[in-house]
């Protein structure tokens, strides 16, 4: 899973970065010029799963991956109107938009003033800018080729049209119903609209001053908001145990930036987990809810989806509370499962196959 992370310069962008990626890049005005773009990939933390780590005490432990994009300088800024995001940008799977809302007269802002509700919606209104940019090119070229008879050209035209029009209402492409074979075809563009939005609004440390943001903005969009305050968190995720626990107390805070901008993603991508466990490896694999056994199996290895016979399958949390396989066996807590059986968060699957 890729996650982009996009905002104003000076928003707390590579800030949050370093909290999600556990990384040291530098922030501040002087890492701007940089131009750099940095890739940090994180473990998914999973207190399910190191528990079924500590159970197995496995030779591997493999944890989900998530992988942020952090973009330096003048490519992060949305002013460029006319600029396109870079291709590491477009391929991601989801978008984090950092938004301003902490006061610090040390930290310059680009507007002059701290106004998150309009920095978010400057900034969501200059990414239909982008994705129109991309229709506008392609509706012409369409157009052309339409002159000449071409097939693709003929059916493809409304569908862009209808897009053009979406955008320039202010509607991003990820409200609008398309069929299956539309959305087929509009996805091969990457529009950057149509991916899951999640915003960040970037809080003082444990002030007001963000109060109600999210609540404010999700009233009137269909995305999901979260607060954090990235320079606490920065600090939070360099401390350890118990002094991370004491420092989170200290400051009211209950569950870590990254736990819940991770949840958050999760939610937005609709995605979840299950595991594999064994004395070899206990890992955890990504998957769309609602997936079924055998298309779970293929997660794995195409040879166990092809091959796929019967799921064995025990709750994660179940099997931890009567303490191993063994024990959940006695229990009955181990059942056979068929193709069709659709994956819950959570499970431990040990797929039967023969190919
Ligand atoms: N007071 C305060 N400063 C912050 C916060 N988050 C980031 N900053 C500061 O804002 C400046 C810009 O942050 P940076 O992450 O480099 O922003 P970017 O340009 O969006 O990557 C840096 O000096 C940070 O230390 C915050 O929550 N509170
Ligand atoms: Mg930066």
């Amino acid at each position: 899973m890729r996650i982009g992370i996009l905002g104003y310069p000076q928003s707390g962008k590579t800030t949050l970065f370093n909290v999600l990626s556990r990384a040291h890049a530098p922030t501040g005005l002087g890492a701007a010029s940089s131009g750099a773009i940095q890739i940090g990939t994180v473990q998914v933390p999973d207190p399910r799963l190191e528990a079924l780590r500590d159970m197995f005490e496995p030779k591997k432990y493999t944890p989900a991956r998530i992988e942020y994009i952090d973009l330096a300088g003048q490519a992060d800024s949305g002013r460029n109107q006319s600029a396109l995001l870079p291709q590491q940008i477009t391929s991601a799977d989801l978008i984090l938009l950092v938004v301003r809302a902490f006061d610090d007269p040390a930290v310059h802002h680009p507007e002059g003033s701290v106004d998150p509700m309009r920095d978010v919606s400057n900034f969501t209104d200059e990414l239909l800018l982008k994705d129109m940019a991309v229709v506008e090119g392609r509706i012409e070229r369409l157009k052309k080729a339409k002159g000449t008879g071409a097939k693709e050209a003929v059916e493809e035209l409304p569908l862009m049209e209808r897009l053009l029009e979406a955008l320039e209402a202010g509607t991003p492409l990820r409200d609008i119903e398309l069929r299956p074979e539309e959305e087929k075809s509009v996805r091969g563009y990457q529009f950057i609209t149509a991916k899951p939005l999640l915003v960040v609004f970037n809080t003082g440390d444990g002030e007001a001053a963000g109060a109600g943001l999210v609540e404010k903005y999700a009233a009137g969009n269909k995305v999901l908001a979260v607060e954090i305050s990235g320079k606490a968190e920065m600090e939070i995720a360099d401390l350890e145990g118990d002094e991370q626990r004491e420092f989170m107390e200290l400051l009211g805070i209950t569950s870590s930036g990254l736990d819940r901008v991770i949840a958050a993603s999760y939610g937005l991508l609709g995605v979840c987990s299950f595991f594999t466990v064994g004395t070899d490896e206990v890992r955890a694999w990504t998957i769309p809810d609602q997936t079924p056994a055998v298309e779970a199996a293929g997660a794995i290895h195409s040879d166990l989806q092809r091959g796929f016979i019967r799921a064995e399958v025990v709750g994660g949390k179940e099997l931890l509370e009567v303490g191993g396989m063994s024990a959940a066996k006695e229990k009955n807590l181990v059942r056979l499962e068929g193709k069709e059986y659709l994956v819950q968060d959570g499970d431990i699957l040990n797929i039967r196959f023969s190919v």
